[in-house]
Formats: C-alpha cells, sequence, structure tokens
C-alpha cells in the first residue's frame, strides 16, 4: 500500500487545475494564561496591559483570570488545560499556594512564571526553582524612607513632634522587604527608631490600611505630624484618608507610596493632600516581559532567568504626568 501522502499526491488536484488549492491551514496560536490576585487594583491592570503587547508582538494568545483565592486559582489552571493553554504567568493571592501550584500545573503539563510575590515552602523560604520578576523590594523602600526624610527635612519640621506610620503586610515577604527598607532608611538618617509606629494591615487593600491608620492614630494621639510609608500606594492612600478623618492634612502629612500606578487620580487632584509621591515601577514591563519569557520558553524552550527585579522611580505631583507618560502608564 502507498504511505498516505504519497497516495494524496497521486491523485490529488494539479496546481494548474481549475479547482481551488486548500491554503494550508495556520498553525495553532500557543495559549498562555496570565493570573493576578487582585484584578481590582490598578497595577494588575496595567501588567495585564503589557502582557497583552507581548502576545500582540508575538503572536500568541493570553487568556486572563482574576484569582483571588486558592480555589479560583485551581480552577483557572483546570480551564487553561481544557483551552489547551501551555503556561502561565502568576501573581498568586497566597504565596504558601506556591507548591499546590506547582504540582497542578506539573500534572496538566504547563510551564510556570511568577510575578510579583514569590512562592514559598512550607518552610517559609522562597521556591527559587520558578521564574520569578519582580521588584526590588528592599532597595524601593529604602528610597521610600530616604525620601519621606529628605521631604520633611525639607518642610523644617520638628522630629520630635513628628510620627512615621508604616502600613505593613508582614506575612507577604515583598511587602515585608519594603517596609523593613523604609524602616531601615529612616532610622539610618537619624529618625528616632522610637517613633516609627507599624499598623498592620489585615487586608491589602485601601479600607485595610485605614482600619489599620486609624487604630494608630487612637493609640498615638500626641503626635503632630506624620510620614506614612506601606507596601503600596493602597496602604498609604488608606492612611492618608483615615489621617484627613482626624484633621491631618496635606500641612501635616506626607505620604510615599510604591507602585505609581494607583495613585494617579490622587496626584491629580486639583489640591494636595497628604498623599505626596509613590516610587513607580513599570507594571506594563513586568506584565510584557513576564509573558514574553514565558513564550519564549514554551516555544523554544529557552528557560528564563530564575530572578529578574526591576528598579523604581520617584514621582511626585511636579513630575508624574511625564514620567507615566514616557513609561506608557497614561496618554
Ligand atoms: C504586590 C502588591 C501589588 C504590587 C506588586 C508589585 O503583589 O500587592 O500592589 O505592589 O506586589
Amino acid at each position: 500500500m502507498l504511505p498516505f501522502a504519497l497516495a494524496l499526491t497521486g491523485c490529488g488536484p494539479k496546481s494548474d487545475s481549475a479547482a481551488p488549492v486548500a491554503a494550508p491551514a495556520a498553525p495553532a496560536k500557543i495559549k498562555l494564561g496570565f493570573l493576578v490576585k487582585q484584578p481590582e487594583e490598578p497595577w494588575f491592570q496595567f501588567e495585564w496591559k503589557g502582557a497583552e503587547k507581548a502576545a500582540a508582538e508575538h503572536g500568541f494568545e493570553l487568556l486572563k483570570y482574576g484569582t483571588p483565592d486558592g480555589e479560583k486559582v485551581m480552577a483557572a489552571i483546570d480551564n487553561l488545560a481544557v483551552a489547551g493553554a501551555q503556561g502561565f504567568v502568576i501573581c498568586t493571592p497566597d504565596v504558601r499556594l506556591g507548591p499546590q501550584i506547582m504540582a497542578r500545573a506539573k500534572q496538566k503539563n504547563m510551564k510556570v512564571v511568577t510575578v510579583d510575590d514569590m512562592f514559598v515552602l512550607p518552610d517559609g523560604k522562597f521556591m527559587t526553582d520558578v521564574p520569578y520578576l519582580g521588584m526590588s523590594a528592599s532597595q524601593i523602600g529604602e528610597s521610600v524612607g530616604q525620601a519621606l526624610f529628605a521631604e520633611a527635612k525639607q518642610r523644617g519640621w520638628n522630629l520630635e513632634e513628628t510620627g512615621v506610620c508604616l502600613i505593613t503586610f508582614e506575612e507577604l515577604d515583598t511587602a515585608r522587604e519594603r517596609t523593613e527598607g523604609a524602616r531601615r532608611a529612616l532610622e539610618a538618617a537619624g529618625f528616632p527608631a522610637a517613633r516609627i509606629f507599624k499598623a498592620p494591615q489585615k487586608t491589602t487593600d485601601i479600607p485595610g490600611s485605614f482600619d489599620a491608620a486609624t487604630s494608630l492614630l487612637t493609640r498615638q494621639g500626641g503626635v503632630k505630624r506624620w510620614l506614612i510609608a506601606g507596601m503600596n500606594d493602597n496602604a498609604v492612600l488608606g492612611a492618608v484618608r483615615a489621617m484627613e478623618g482626624r484633621g491631618f492634612g496635606a500641612d501635616s502629612v506626607i505620604g510615599i507610596g510604591i507602585n505609581g500606578t494607583d495613585c494617579i487620580d490622587e496626584l491629580r487632584k486639583p489640591k494636595p493632600t497628604g498623599f505626596h509621591g509613590s516610587m513607580l515601577v513599570s507594571a506594563p514591563f513586568e506584565g510584557y516581559e513576564t509573558a514574553r519569557l514565558l513564550h519564549a520558553w514554551v516555544k523554544d524552550g529557552k528557560q528564563p532567568p530564575l530572578e529578574t527585579r526591576t528598579p523604581g522611580i520617584f514621582i511626585t505631583r511636579e513630575n508624574f504626568e511625564s514620567v507615566l507618560k514616557r513609561e506608557g502608564i497614561i496618554q
């Protein structure tokens, strides 16, 4: 018997015949997922935007999922497998889900790249064998501390009457590294350690930091002026709102966030608030780069680097429009 292909050639239409020649079917596009823990946060929306750009440039299909808890993550992985996806980028809702996520991904034959929040093992150590891309958390936190100190000095504030409201979320390593960095830099600059007050947030959103700051203000009634640092813009925004409620406005509060994506409306307000500025990290770049690395891994077998860190840029009301335009975050 003739091989199938040969048989086809033998009796198929000749190219000069009148019958139309079917175009070869386009190869199926590679499908990749992008799962984020807080899809309502502008940070993650900008990451998705960056990932979409990588998909358009490299010709793959991007499937986006908001996965605020473990159950949703597992369901999204199963959905991705059914859709034929070969991998996903993830910012997990809980870093301790790492081993479980990796087991499910392995079972479904999918590659995984982590962004922002690094997976951890049951003993608390990082899962350093899973490719990770995220901000230089300690360094960026230190820059926040230095900028807070410089601004207080510039305004001639008496440090003896000033307190630091440090909104913390220490169960997440990247968050703890940022707030510890801020604390370290403030102390190194000469800020009295005894007046750096930690205010733990229960949830990483504005209501969570609002509540944390409100209870700190109740405990520390004697402080006249406040510096605020936290893991991200929302941590600082919640504290700024809590302080406004207690009569502390732009003249007695200096808050500096991290992300630079979640404070755009705040910096655009015609009147300054206690939210002085932010350390901008490029969310579009992080989304673009993780999606691009994953695609190259799936398509060409090119393993991504195990760790990539991104820097921060200080933005305030003075420069944010031009910097955010340059970074492609606003038009
Ligand atoms: C964490 C935070 C986000 C963002 C990101 C880089 O995931 O929750 O707001 O700061 O790190």
